[in-house]
């Protein structure tokens, strides 16, 4: 099936990560998903740190989301007309996501976030804006753009197939380091558009923002007429049930949501200040579509997974649960004479083989990836799944219990002192 796979899609994967590339050996096959688990078509289970890359804080097919979706399946899959749903959904983002007055659904993280930036540009009337290296947005051609020439003011792609124009207008710098964003606004603040930022980093492993940073971002645009956008793709829904914005009290212009907000199936958003959103088409000259947005089995899902979440609030027990997974990983590591530290923030957690302190992406470059594979591999082993790469962040779902945590952290025990002896292969 591999053979075919690779055969018949690029790597065999409909998305790089799920290669297994950066871990090393071959990605099993998933049959199904039941709760924290999931099964391959061999039949080994794998407790589930990865929950599909966030959406799965509930877990694996649980009941509140089937049923919903099985409700809708039998009234239809999609209209292309407006539904009860949507403004359910609609209203419901509005009243747990601070910055959000109005919102827009879509189909992925990356609709949402090439959306979220085309509005600021039109809003602003300026071009540039500014990201940090190791926050991910989604693959739209701005937004895929390495460090520039030394300098950070020019942005050069990242991938064939990417035009210079396309990111010479994207500007790069180290996350978490807020001098440098004052310096280059203090000289060309007025030429940009946004801040764009993953609140707290998910795509370079778990790196939350250090005090003072996110509230800088808040007053440095503000000085300068830039808006601040919050791509809270991986955060909303899962730092808390405000999200980032919420947990560490800095509320953007705009944010982009994805994810937990589907349970599963394909939604993004985009949302923030009336005055911003009123631009958008039909009220509004600025354009954007989509077929299937807002489409009833996505909304059924996410509707019902959020009022879950807005109705049991479980992030105390989530981020105990973090806590105490990181706590008994890096322990372990550290037993095993293997440098490692870690954060765990809501039900989003990171371990890096790395001593720390790990502020941003240029340090956790220099985690020992190799190390980190041989612990992947050893886990995979003994029926725990960690993201297939150092640089994704962890996820906890409502039924990972203490049965699971007691499991995965013996796993976690054996595998540290397989990696420190070098037993692995
Ligand atoms: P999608 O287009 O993949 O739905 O969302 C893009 C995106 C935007 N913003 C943030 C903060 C994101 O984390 C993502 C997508 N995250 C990755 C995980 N590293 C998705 C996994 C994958 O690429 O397969």
């Amino acid at each position: 099936m591999w053979q075919r796979a690779q055969e018949l899609i690029p790597g065999g994967v409909n998305s790089p990560v799920r290669s297994f590339g950066s871990v090393g050996g071959e990605p099993f096959f998933v049959r199904r998903g039941a709760g924290a688990w999931v099964e391959d078509t061999e039949g080994n289970r794998y407790l589930d740190y990865v929950q599909s890359w966030g959406p799965l804080i509930l877990g694996h097919a649980h009941p509140v989301v089937v049923e919903a979706l099985e409700k809708q399946l039998r009234e239809g899959t999609s209209y292309g007309l407006i539904t009860e749903a949507e403004v359910e959904m609609a209203e419901r983002l509005v009243r747990l996501v601070p910055s959000l007055e109005m919102v827009r659904l879509v189909n992925s993280g990356t609709e949402a976030t090439m959306s979220a930036l085309r509005l600021a540009r039109a809003a602003t009337g300026r071009d540039r804006f500014l990201k940090f290296t190791g926050c991910y947005h989604g693959h739209a051609d701005p937004f895929l753009v390495a460090a520039g020439s030394g300098v950070a003011t020019l942005g050069l792609p990242n991938s064939p197939g990417v035009p210079d124009a396309a990111v010479e207008t994207t500007a790069l710098l180290p996350f978490n380091d807020l001098d440098r964003v004052e310096e280059l606004f203090r000289k060309q603040g007025d030429e940009f558009a946004a801040v764009f930022l993953e609140p707290a980093m998910g795509n370079a492993g778990f790196i939350p923002p250090e005090p003072g940073f996110l509230e800088g971002l808040r007053e440095v645009t503000e000085r300068h007429g830039a808006l601040l956008v919050f791509d809270e793709v991986m955060t909303g829904f899962r730092l808390g049930l405000g999200g980032a914005q919420a947990r560490y009290g800095v509320t953007p212009d705009l944010t982009t949501l994805g994810k937990v907000i589907g349970a599963g199936l394909p939604v993004g958003a985009f949302g923030g200040r009336r005055d911003l959103m009123e631009r958008m088409a039909p009220t509004g000259p600025v354009y954007q579509a989509g077929t299937l947005s807002g489409n009833p089995l996505a909304t059924a899902a996410g509707n019902a997974q959020l009022a879950f979440l807005e109705r049991e609030d479980p992030y105390t027990e989530l981020e105990e649960y973090g806590r105490l997974l990181v706590q008994g990983t890096v322990d372990a590591l550290q037993a095993a004479g293997i440098p490692a530290s870690g954060t765990a923030h809501g039900s989003m957690w990171g371990v890096f083989f790395h001593e720390g302190p790990v502020r941003s992406f240029e340090d956790a470059k220099e985690a020992d990836t190799d190390a980190f594979g041989r612990f992947h591999r050893a886990l995979l082993r003994q029926g725990v799944l960690f993201a297939p790469s150092p640089f994704e962040a962890g996820f906890i779902s409502v039924v990972h219990g203490p049965s699971e945590l007691e499991a995965t952290l013996t796993a976690v025990g054996k595998a540290a002192q397989e990696v420190s002896t070098g037993s692995t292969v």
